[in-house]
């Protein structure tokens, strides 16, 4: 495999993966060992300088890449003021549910100036996933993509030339862990982020200056086809993904295959990875990538609109290639903000696939044992057992989400952080059995 580092703006990188898939194949499982550093850094958006949590000085954070079947080993030095733990969003954690970083929840809070070390097999699962801090909402700027190919070095799928991390994001100049905070109670609707990112760019739509923000730019070669992994780290917001000019075709979900299908938007809900293919079959140009937040028509409460953009850029544009100058790229006619239809056939058509080769990957299963009916919803209630309170914004209520009418609450102080010895809220490299 080879590896292509390109230097970004502020010191950032993002890896290109030129795929060199018989390279990559085969061979035993290995341990992929990583040291996140926490801390905080000062980055430089419209016009402000803003404190950020971040790993090791990136946002997003370091890649993990993996083949299914390694092993994961994350040393996490927390150098910021703030408990941290981290989630390995969809890993399964077969037999090491300790490493799961649900703060308090599998683990204590990793305290400030303590080390943790995460120990983790990544078995029976490829594609795209996600890791990203699981304390407070300061997974916001602490997150970076899984990718976990095959070992066999095949999908299920033409062979892409190149892989690209395309990770959608939030830029934040308030507080978040007062977001978070205002959340629980209600929410606050001047808790928004201040810009749309692509791997970390606002892109050209935010000028504060007269200096535009950088874009993410893709530069693609002619008849290559490039797999795009898709993940939203955005707190709440889904979005639309386009690329002007271009069909994309879906193949997988948080990491499971799909039956490919192939569409023009992409949606993608906070949280969730999607696998897309792209052939760079147009005419060699410039187009404009866009991610738009899409959100429910009122009485739902508005959030502004948030797109940013970025550029897939042709090699050997003619010089007489038509609307191709740098300022100019085709733009993607991007769905309404409030439609929700694109989203509900998007995700509809989303069709697992038997992905055959490696009997450990899920299986479509083709009869049914047992039918559940689930209803999720979201609502608030009222703090010291009161009937009735006043809603939103104020501490006399908390928001709750709920599942069949049972929700969770997360406890203040959960019992093994309390009791356990000082020692264990740390540095423990193995887990505590109960
Ligand atoms: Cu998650």
């Amino acid at each position: 495999m080879c590896k292509v580092m390109l230097p970004m703006a502020a010191g950032l990188v993002v890896f290109f993966f030129a795929v060199l898939l018989s390279a990559a194949a085969g061979g035993d499982a290995a341990v992929v060992e990583h040291n996140f550093v926490v801390n905080q850094v000062r980055m430089r958006h419209l016009c402000n300088d803003t404190l950020v949590t971040v790993v090791n000085g990136q946002f997003p954070g370091p890649a993990l890449e993996a083949m299914e079947g390694d092993t994961v080993v994350v040393h996490l030095v927390n150098q910021s003021p703030y408990g941290i733990t981290v989630h390995w969003h969809g890993v399964k954690q077969r037999l090491t549910c300790w490493a799961d970083g649900a703060g308090m929840i599998t683990q204590c809070p990793i305290q400030p100036n303590t080390t943790f070390t995460y120990r983790f097999d990544v078995t029976g699962q490829e594609g795209t996933l996600w890791w990203h801090s699981h304390v407070s909402a300061l997974r916001a700027t602490l997150h970076g993509i899984i990718v976990i190919r095959p070992r066999s070095g095949t999908y299920p799928f033409p062979k892409p030339d190149v892989e690209v991390p395309v990770i959608i994001g939030e830029w934040w100049q308030r507080d978040l862990v007062k977001v978070d905070k205002n959340f629980s109670i209600g929410g606050s609707f001047d808790d928004n982020p201040a810009a749309a990112t692509i791997n970390g760019k606002l892109g050209d739509l935010h000028n504060c200056t007269g200096v535009a923000e950088d874009n993410f730019v893709l530069d693609v070669e002619p008849g290559k086809t490039y797999m795009l992994r898709l993940v939203n780290a955005a707190l709440f917001s889904e979005y639309y993904f386009k690329v002007a000019g271009h069909k994309l075709t879906v193949v997988g979900a948080d990491a499971n295959y799909l039956k490919p299908f192939t569409t023009d938007v992409v949606a993608v809900a906070a949280g969730e990875t999607i696998d897309v293919l792209m052939v760079a079959d147009a005419p060699p140009c410039r187009y404009y990538m866009a991610a738009l937040a899409n959100q429910p028509p009122v009485p739902d409460p508005q959030i502004p609109v948030f797109v940013s953009r970025g550029v897939v850029q042709y090699k050997n544009i003619p010089s007489d290639a038509q609307n191709c100058t740098e300022k100019s790229p085709l733009m993607p006619v991007m769905p309404d903000q409030h439609d929700t239809i694109t989203t509900f056939y998007f995700h509809g058509n989303l069709t697992g696939m038997q992905p055959g080769g490696n009997p450990l990957l899920p299986q479509v299963r083709d009869r049914v044992d047992e039918r559940l009916f689930l209803t999720l919803g979201k609502g608030s209630m009222c703090t010291n057992n009161k009937t009735s309170c006043k809603r939103g914004g104020n501490p006399e209520s908390f928001e709750v989400a709920y599942i069949n009418n049972v929700s969770f609450h997360l406890p203040e102080t959960a019992w093994r952080c309390r009791t356990c010895p000082a020692g264990h809220r740390g540095r423990s490299t193995s887990p505590t059995r109960r």
